[in-house]
């Protein structure tokens, strides 16, 4: 799915903004048809939790409803008239006046409609968007909905982060042509200094020719195709570097009868991924990732998508010498995507399914563990979801030159009976809609070499690893010594490359110890030492991204105070000691390549 852009046959308007708010009611069955009754505003692009004083509307299990009007511009008659909503967490229905226009179950990748039929340009129509949260077995990420005494709804979930929801992206009314580009998928690959573009587009609407034009950052012209599929040479590329980004524009043109009805402009990276042995190359040189697995999560807005933070946020990996970082645990805004494309920060993109792993429930309440997959636990259905999601992440970031690798999921349970059957076919999918890619999956503690089921199938090893915090805290020379048995033994069974895709200490800042003590900021950055020396000394470690990169908010609990803290930095944004311990390392890490 292409992302709104305006173009010469393409006009784009956003519809952010203050936007009417209400809470679903049983006493308002149709809330879409008219005007809804509310003293409510809520901004988007944001999560609705944290804006509202009533914790009944921030705990609140069930649908929402967005309102507002909208003006379809006068000159637009005669165009197709598209609504796109690039998020509405987890499930999202649309309509405009009295018809339902669209709906979509997933809550952090984009859909759009087509309301041509239903408006007309000059005059306003009424949009409502309702937004429901609730998460069960059968969704990405799974979750489970119980009701109380008093009949209301109680959410629980697997993964450790709050369940924010709403119109947490933002929403786009987009003008486009009946004969229009539908899609475009580019792959790079090098032939010595010529940059080979392989372009396949697909038309939709009628026939038209396809005239395609790359440029390079300059606007010159350096290559051309014609047809829907065609390859362009680039000869002495300048190569997308980690780091050092480099954009060429190819322009897709739909032309009927020698005039130009359609035209779409994408950003071209060059560049190779690939696996050899124990490494990752990009461009053929071996890549060591250094940086974090982040969260989409701010005060007040919760995971609404900033701009403001997107620039911060960037500004603080490039301070601290990270030169990559994952997409915790679900696909981001596509504004953060198109900022890393520009500024040359390599990403592991992740899918949202995080909490696919029913053991946890067991290992933190003490409680029985039940099976993860299982016909009443997460099963047939839970995948045809999961393999939905793969399909709209892989279509959306396809493009991405800044994304070398896609993760199917964070943390299963991949060491139970099942974790195989469910896994494989995921896998088989993810292949077979990008060749183009390395595979990789994040394995869990439990889930230890020998005991995991399905680290054969993946290209990349990612391990998520708690020695020092959750197992043996405060004991960092047994820690060590077990980390490096741990990791010996994967590589030992494997070969394969790995990444340490989350190590890290809950941190209050300000608190501070001369001893080996949690929670102080000395032991975070004691503790992210031990993990660095160990990651020295096993040739196949590819990489390390601290969790996390800030503080954030999770769900309720006796093991969290305000959120999880193991941000190097707070959740607004300052550093702990420990990013000026990353700093010397990683700053040091890239001056040596
Ligand atoms: C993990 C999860 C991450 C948690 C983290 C923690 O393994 O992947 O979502 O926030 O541990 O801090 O416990």
């Amino acid at each position: 799915m292409l992302k709104p852009k305006a173009s010469a046959t393409r006009e784009l308007i956003s519809i952010d903004g203050l936007w009417r708010f209400a809470v679903d009611t049983a006493s308002t069955p149709e809330p879409w048809s008219s005007t809804l009754d509310t003293p409510l505003e809520a901004a988007v692009p944001a999560s609705y939790n944290d804006l509202f004083t009533d914790s009944a509307i921030r705990d609140h299990v069930g649908w929402v409803w967005y309102q507002r009007s909208v003006r379809v511009p006068r000159g637009w008659s005669g165009e197709r008239v598209i609504v796109r909503v690039d998020a509405a967490t987890h499930e999202g229905a649309v309509y405009v006046n009295d018809s339902r226009v669209a709906h979509h179950v997933g809550g952090y990748l984009p859909f759009e409609a087509d309301i041509t039929e239903l408006v007309a340009a000059g005059e306003e129509f009424r949009l409502t968007i309702g937004v429901n949260n609730e998460l069960t077995f059968e969704t990405i990420p799974p979750g489970i909905i119980e009701v109380d005494a008093s009949g209301a709804k109680k959410q629980s979930y697997f993964h450790d982060f709050y369940n924010y929801a709403g119109l947490a992206r933002s929403v786009w009314l987009w003008s486009r042509p009946l004969v229009h580009i539908d899609d475009v998928t580019v792959t790079t690959q090098r032939d010595g200094s010529t940059g080979v573009v392989d372009v396949a587009s697909t038309l939709i609407g009628g026939d038209a020719d396809v005239r395609l034009t790359l440029r390079d950052a300059s606007g010159a012209v350096v290559g051309s195709g014609e047809g829907p599929a065609a390859v362009i040479r680039v000869s002495d590329a300048v190569l997308w570097q980690p780091g050092a980004a480099y954009l060429y524009d190819l322009t897709i043109e739909a032309v009927v009868d020698g005039a130009v009805v359609d035209e779409y402009t994408l950003a071209v990276g060059i560049r190779t991924v690939e696996v050899s042995g124990a490494q990752i190359l990009i461009n053929g040189e071996p890549f060591y990732f250094t940086g974090f697995g982040k969260h989409e999560d701010s005060a007040v807005r919760g995971k609404g998508h900033d701009n403001a933070y997107l620039v911060h946020d960037f500004q603080l990996m490039d301070w601290i010498g990270a030169n990559s970082f994952r997409t915790s645990h679900y696909p981001y805004a596509e504004e953060v995507m198109d900022f890393a494309d520009r500024h040359g920060i390599v990403v592991i993109d992740e899918t949202p399914a995080v909490g696919l792993n029913l053991g946890i429930i067991g290992g933190i309440t003490g409680g029985p563990t039940p099976k993860t997959w299982s016909p009443e636990t997460l099963n047939d259905t839970t995948r045809e979801a999961h393999a939905q999601v793969i399909r709209e992440l892989v279509a959306r970031d396809k493009n991405h030159p800044s994304v070398v690798m896609w993760s199917v999921t964070n943390e299963p349970a991949s060491n139970e009976e099942g974790a195989r059957e469910y896994f494989e076919p995921l896998v088989t999918l993810t292949r077979e809609l990008d060749p183009s890619r390395p595979v990789t999956f994040v394995n869990v503690m439990m889930a230890v070499a020998g005991t995991d089921l399905i680290a054969d199938l993946f290209d990349v090893i990612c391990l998520n690893r708690y020695y020092g915090w959750y197992v043996m805290p405060g004991d960092l020379v047994a820690a060590e010594a077990a980390l490096e048995t741990e990791l010996r033994a994967w590589e030992q069974l494997y070969g394969k490359p790995m990444i340490m895709t989350e190590y890290g200490a809950d941190t209050i800042a300000g608190l501070h110890s001369i001893h080996d003590q949690p929670w102080t900021e000395e032991y975070q950055v004691k503790m992210l030492e031990m993990f660095h020396r160990v990651h020295d000394r096993i040739p196949a470690m590819v990489g390390e991204q601290v969790w996390n990169f800030a503080d954030f908010q999770t769900s309720s609990g006796f093991f969290r105070v305000d959120g999880n803290k193991k941000g190097v930095f707070t959740r607004d944004r300052k550093p702990k000691a420990a990013a000026h311990a990353l700093r010397a390392r990683w700053t040091a890490i890239g001056s040596a390549k």
